[in-house]
């Protein structure tokens, strides 16, 4: 069935990438040989020819099983690769030895990245009896961490799996290193197979590392095209979190070469101006960093800390954490830290301020204070644990202390010397606290009237026979004359519609509380079930399949966006669960030899006339929106799961989604117009 894949629409076409499970590192390390570690050495017997063998052994075990290691072999598991790469560059930077990093995408699409760094050693490794550089690349985690302790070795997050692996699953890789006026070349073939030693090939003056790649199509089936907007993306955001690297990207593919260069002196606190382009409480960012050690069984490690945020004047809440560049999904210690932080500081400041009087007995809640707050929490950590399913959750219990101690200290500072921000801030929290106990106050009050909670399901709902969610599907419908042939074309055992009438309400830009009070949203919370925000409970979901069924016009769009608004912002695990889709009903239908057709995008439908072989001027339709398809046209194309193809809609990065919805529903008019029209672009950043 279509809609168990994941599907891309990009230029008209589709291609579909199967949901793969994150299989991260399981059981690594096993047979693995960590060369910077040498006590590890003892245990293997120095004979070259047997490492030999247990280096060819380790290779092939990446080959054999490539999603132990880079997670995936689709489109995601193929930019590993690079992400893996450019990690080795970036963790020479922090070491303080390299200030540019250059990626390419070459004509042939292979990558080069590039870096000014010391060069990785060249000479025989006392250990393995080969040179570092092929050390590197031929031994699994050789990589490792590395042993000046000048640094952070950031790669140890979710791909952090060294650059053998990369090398592994290449076509080919060549390595350039420049170091001690020499200049050294080594070319691998055919999944990490050295074709000769290291080599001297001339002088130079200068130093740093060049690695060139080909993914070896082999391995990555679907694809090894890379993606010129997700690598932009990425080292963008590499070049926030690790703000004064100079980082280049060039695309040769495109005549002109498109070239890029991002450097950030200001780190993170230029990633808060780049998120909030507008509608900005105040022009101050609050910006702190520090480092603080903490003890393990056997040593003193340093954990380095990074924070800043701004409000804007909206109610939506853009929170990113991210450990060693990776971002951390689903939070855990260091967001636990910052949240303790603001909420003791902002309750002490509000009561010293009076703004919290002596009859507010409630305490402000971290709720209260993330309402329109935009903040980046970067920690960096030498040994990090990641916890739960897609391990996104930062685990170790020593980083909620120090960033509790780091942004407790300085956000107190902060207050105290920008007064006027500060006021600002607390009044704006304080709207908050205040909207929520009136909000609570209000439930409470009906919970009484009524003499029970509000469980009724809305008039407007034809709701399915089936009470198994599993099975249930519910179709949000635009328009009423819509909704009424979506209901007779429905399967009434599964399929529930819910027609919209007109707009729904601006949830960006709403306040909470006037949520509740708007009947067409009152709507669709109780036909859910799961209720919102911290009531939320995905178990009580009255159908796991919600599908956002509109025209494929510029209103149809704007209430898509609206509906994924108010999903993104008050249920936003529904999108993390994979409940919410998108219907794509066919803009086009042909009728040939008493057979019908339907395209579903200018392009398919040139495809199609192609296809059938049509002369030019053959008749087709053009359905102008749903409600002139009839009950059976709407069935067959849009709704049968046997048919259909329906987009899921999954936050990968929440960061692109919440900023296009801020684009989409904040203050600005200019963007806004400008994405419904780019609306096909709309739906590939929410990377669906
Ligand atoms: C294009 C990607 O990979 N840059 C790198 C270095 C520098 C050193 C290093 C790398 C050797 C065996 C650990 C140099 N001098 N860019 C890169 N630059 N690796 S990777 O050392 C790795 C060690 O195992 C380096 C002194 N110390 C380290």
């Amino acid at each position: 069935m279509v809609e168990e894949k994941e599907i891309v629409i990009t230029d008209g076409k589709e291609t579909e990438e199967t949901v793969e499970e994150n299989e991260i590192d399981k059981n690594i390390g096993d047979e693995i040989i960590d060369v910077t570690d040498e006590r590890d050495f003892e245990k293997v017997d120095g004979d070259y020819s047997s490492e030999n063998l247990k280096v060819l052994e380790g290779l092939e075990a990446v080959r054999v099983r490539p999603g132990m290691y880079i997670g995936s072999t689709s489109s995601t598991g193929l930019h590993h690769l690079v992400w893996e790469i450019v990690d080795n560059a970036i963790d020479e930077a922090l070491a303080g030895h390299c200030d540019k990093i250059v990626v390419t995408i070459n004509e042939d699409n292979t990558i080069t990245v590039s870096d000014n760094g010391r060069g990785i050693p060249v000479d025989i490794h006392p250990k393995t009896g080969i040179s570092g550089v092929e050390t590197c690349y031929t031994i699994l985690h050789a990589g490792g961490k590395f042993g000046d302790g000048g640094g952070y070795k950031v790669s140890g997050g979710l791909h952090g799996v060294g650059a053998s692996v990369v090398n592994a699953l290449s076509s080919w890789l060549e390595v350039k290193v420049k170091r001690g006026g020499g200049e050294y070349f080594i070319r691998f073939e055919n999944g990490g197979k050295p074709i000769g030693k290291l080599e001297r090939i001339g002088d130079c003056e200068d130093s740093g590392t060049t690695v060139t790649f080909k993914p070896d199509p082999t391995i990555f089936k679907e694809t090894t095209v890379f993606d010129k907007d997700t690598i932009e993306k990425r080292l963008r955001q590499m070049a926030f979190l690790n703000g004064g690297i100079k980082i280049v990207f060039q695309d040769k593919r495109e005549t002109p070469m498109f070239e890029t260069t991002f450097q950030f002196e200001g780190g993170i606190k230029s990633f808060i101006e780049f998120i909030n382009k507008t509608d900005r409480l105040s022009e101050t960012i609050f910006y702190c960093n520090g480092e603080q050690t903490f003890k393990t069984e056997d040593k003193i490690e340093k954990i380095y800390v990074e924070v800043a945020m701004q409000y804007k004047n909206g109610y939506n809440s853009i929170i990113q954490t991210y450990c060693n560049n990776v971002t951390t999904n689903n939070g855990g210690m260091h967001l636990d830290g910052f949240n303790l932080a603001v909420t003791r500081v902002v309750n002490n400041y509000c009561r010293q301020a009076k703004i919290l009087k002596d009859n507010d007995k409630e305490k402000i809640t971290i709720s209260d204070i993330l309402e329109g707050l935009t903040a980046i929490i970067s920690v960096k950590h030498p040994n990090p644990e990641y916890e739960g399913q897609t391990k996104g959750k930062l685990g170790n219990p020593e980083v909620k202390k120090i960033v509790n101690n780091i942004v407790g200290e300085r956000f107190e500072k902060f207050l105290l010397e920008n007064r006027e921000e500060a006021i600002k801030m607390m009044n704006k929290i304080k709207l908050a606290y205040n909207s929520r106990l009136a909000a609570a106050a209000a439930r409470e009050n009906t919970r009484r009237k009524s003499g029970l909670e509000i469980t009724t399901l809305p008039g407007k709902l034809s709701d399915c026979v089936s009470n198994n969610p599993e099975e249930c599907e519910l179709f949000i419908v635009e328009g009423n004359s819509a909704g009424g042939s979506a209901k007779l074309g429905r399967d009434a055992k599964t399929q529930a519609i819910l027609p919209l009438r007109g707009k729904i309400l601006n949830v960006q830009k709403a306040q909470s509380h006037r949520i509740f009070e708007n009947a067409e949203i009152g709507n669709i919370i109780s036909a859910i079930g799961t209720g919102i925000n911290d009531d939320f409970d995905i178990t009580k979901a009255r159908y796991h399949k919600i599908v956002i069924m509109t025209d494929a016009d510029v209103d149809g769009s704007h209430i898509r966006i609206l509906l994924l608004t108010f999903f993104n912002r008050f249920m936003r695990p529904l999108i993390e669960h994979g409940y919410v889709y998108i219907a794509q009903p066919p803009l086009y239908q042909v009728v040939y030899k008493g057979k019908k057709y339907y395209a579903y995008s200018d392009a398919q439908l040139e495809i199609l006339k192609k296809t059938l072989e049509l002369k030019p001027g053959y008749p087709y339709s053009r359905f102008k929106g749903l409600g002139e398809m009839d009950p059976e046209q709407l069935e067959e194309t849009t709704m049968d799961p046997n048919n259909r193809s329906m987009l899921r809609v999954t936050i990968d990065d929440a960061t692109t989604a919440d900023m296009l919805f801020n684009d989409l529903m904040g203050e600005e008019v200019e963007p806004r117009s400008e994405f419904i029209k780019a609306n096909a672009k709309f739906v590939k950043n929410l990377d669906i």
